[in-house]
Formats: structure tokens, sequence, C-alpha cells
């Protein structure tokens, strides 16, 4: 039986023949697009003379290497295009950019962190893709930088692309999370899993953190993780990709769970609200799973103050994001 595609899938699963929606479909069509194109520029990055170290830094000061800037290109040019998109937030561009079809009728603003964990890329790490698609909060007026300073849980959609071993689009607007893969040869993104849900940890459990960074923690991440280290059901080893959405596909299959915590050197952490942590918030509820931060309010309630803000990131299975709130001393 041919496997169902992304194309025939969101048009399928559109709730109901509104413009709307049919407006948020062709939208996550066109990210989809865009993603495929990223995943082969990334899988040839060397071939193509995009790997090794660009000359300039964005704006968190963060050196950006040829694909960051060039994955950024793709999805601004060709979101550019987009009729249903007025607003284009990246974390490679200092503020929002308008695309060519804003104006008070604009019902779409997007948020992209372009390529994840491009440092890896040379190394020939899993890198991907996150966006989270804003609905613009004013009606009959031009949308604004402000459109992306709501919390998550009013997002319209949101999703992950991973360019690893297997190129895999998660994406959700709010009715599950959808799993596809990428089809080179026959070029199209197919079904993997329809509303994906988030194992039940039983014996063996994950959790995942930059341990190089353990001393700068607060004592209750710290004493978080010894917990975990001697929790005999489920037992937990350790595994940290170094990119958000390679850990982040893992916790929303697998379980157990990812931390990016505040440090003594960054207190708000280091991932970013915006384009970040609220996506993957999003998607991890969606699959059943929780999201905090580390004064363990639900990330989907936070209302960002900026557009680049950065907020520290707990995302697992409840059973263990419960754990890291007893650890706090909050009750569960
Ligand atoms: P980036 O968006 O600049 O690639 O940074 C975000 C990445 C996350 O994907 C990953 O979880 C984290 O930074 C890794 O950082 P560290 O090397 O500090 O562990
Ligand atoms: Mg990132």
């Amino acid at each position: 039986m041919k496997a169902m595609t992304l194309g025939d899938f969101v048009l399928m699963h559109e709730e109901s023949p509104t413009a709307a929606t049919r407006e948020l479909s062709r939208l996550l069509l066109d990210v989809a697009s865009c993603c495929n194109e990223i995943a082969s520029m990334v899988s040839n990055a060397s071939v193509r003379g995009l790997a090794g170290a660009a000359d300039s830094t964005n704006v968190h000061g963060e050196t950006q290497v040829p694909l960051d800037l060039a994955a950024n290109q793709v999805l601004m040019e060709r979101l550019q295009l987009s009729h249903h998109l007025g607003l284009f937030l990246s974390e490679e561009s200092d503020d929002v950019i308008e695309t060519r079809h804003c104006n008070a009728g604009s019902r779409y603003a997007i948020a992209v962190d372009p390529l994840d964990g491009s440092k890896l890329i040379d190394d020939a790490g899993t890198v991907g893709t996150i966006f989270a698609v804003f609905r613009t909060r004013k009606r009959a007026v031009t949308p604004t930088r402000d459109d992306f300073l709501q919390p998550g849980r009013s997002l319209a959609a949101a999703g992950i692309a991973v360019y690893g071993a297997q190129t895999m689009l998660a994406y959700t607007t709010g009715h599950g999370v959808h799993l596809f893969a990428y089809d080179h040869f026959r070029r199209e993104w197919v079904l993997v899993n329809e509303q994906l849900r988030m194992q039940e940890p039983q014996s063996f459990a994950v959790y995942s953190v930059n341990e190089g960074n353990s001393l700068k923690w607060r004592p209750e991440v710290q004493s978080f993780i010894t917990e975990l280290k001697s929790s005999a059901e489920p037992r937990f080893s350790q595994r940290y990709a170094g990119s958000l959405v390679a850990d982040g596909l893992r916790v929303l299959r697998s379980g157990g769970v990812f931390l990016y915590p505040d440090e003594a050197t960054s207190p708000r952490g280091k991932l970013r609200l915006v384009y970040e942590c609220a996506p993957l918030a999003f998607l991890v509820e969606q699959s059943g799973g929780q999201a905090v931060n580390t004064a363990g309010d639900p990330i989907l309630d936070v209302v960002p103050r900026d557009i680049h803000e950065r907020s520290p990131l707990v995302i697992g299975h409840p059973s263990h994001v419960n754990r890291f709130l007893r650890s706090l001393g909050r009750s569960v």
C-alpha cells in the first residue's frame, strides 16, 4: 500500500474547510518543503563548500556557520512568498522581517531556528529546524513584533525537522503530534506515526543534559540528576546529542527527560523561548509529556518579554518532570 504523504495528510486533517485552516495547511507545507531543501544542503555541506565557520556572529554573539546563513536564506526567501504569512523571525536575524505580503489581513507570523545544533555539522552530527507559528493578535492591523510576545499555549502550530540518520519531521496544530520521514527517492514526506504518544518509562529511561556544566547548576538541579542516577526503577542512562531537535525527538518518541537549566554564568539558560522552548513544549505536551522551566512553571504559560529571550527548559515524560518539580519543593 502506498504510504500517506504529508500533503495528503495535512489536507485531509483540516478540521473544517475554513480559510484559516487552509492557510495554515499551505504554510505547513511551505515550511516542510524548505526543510527538505535544507536537509539536502546539510548532507552535502562539505561538497557544496558550506562546512567550516562563517565570519559573522548572530544577535546572541554566537559564531554563525555558512549553513546557518544558507538555511535562514531558504526559509526567509521561500516564506516571503507565503500569502498568509505577515512576519518572519529567526535566531539568525536581529529583528522581525515583514514578508512581501505583510498586511492587515495577515493571519500568521512564524519564528524559526533555521539550523539548530549547527556546530555539529563538520562532525556529521544530527541537526534540524525548529518552527513556531503564531496567530496574529489583531484583525485589521498590520502585524508587529508584539505578535511574537504571546505564550506558547496560543501557538497555531509548531514542529521540528531532524536531519540525522533519517530526515524526519514532527508537527502539531494542537490536535496531537504527527511524525513523517522524508523519502529521498520519491522526494516526499511520508507518514510514520499519526498521533505519536510518548512512551511510558518501564525498566529503562534516558536523561539528557550537558553534564560538563554540572558545577554551574543550582543545587536542586544537581540533586535531581543525582537522584536519577541512583534510581533503580527505571534505571537511567545518559544521552546528549548536543542538538535540541535530536534530543527532543527522542523525548517525543521514547520519553525520558531533557534539561537545559539555568547556570551560574547564564541565569536564563541558553535556549531561546520563542523559537526553541515554546515549540518543543507544544510538541511535548501534545504527545502526552510535560514542559516546564526551572522555576517549575509550564513553558507554554510563559509570556515572552523579548523576541530573543532565553529560558531554562525541562521536557519529558510527566513521571520524570514531576520528579523534577518535587526536587524544587513543588507539590504535584
Ligand atoms: P543553537 O541553536 O545555536 O544551535 O544552540 C542551541 C543548542 C541546542 O540545540 C542544544 O541543546 C544546545 O544548544 C547545546 O548546547 P551546549 O553545547 O551548551 O550543550
Ligand atoms: Mg537552536
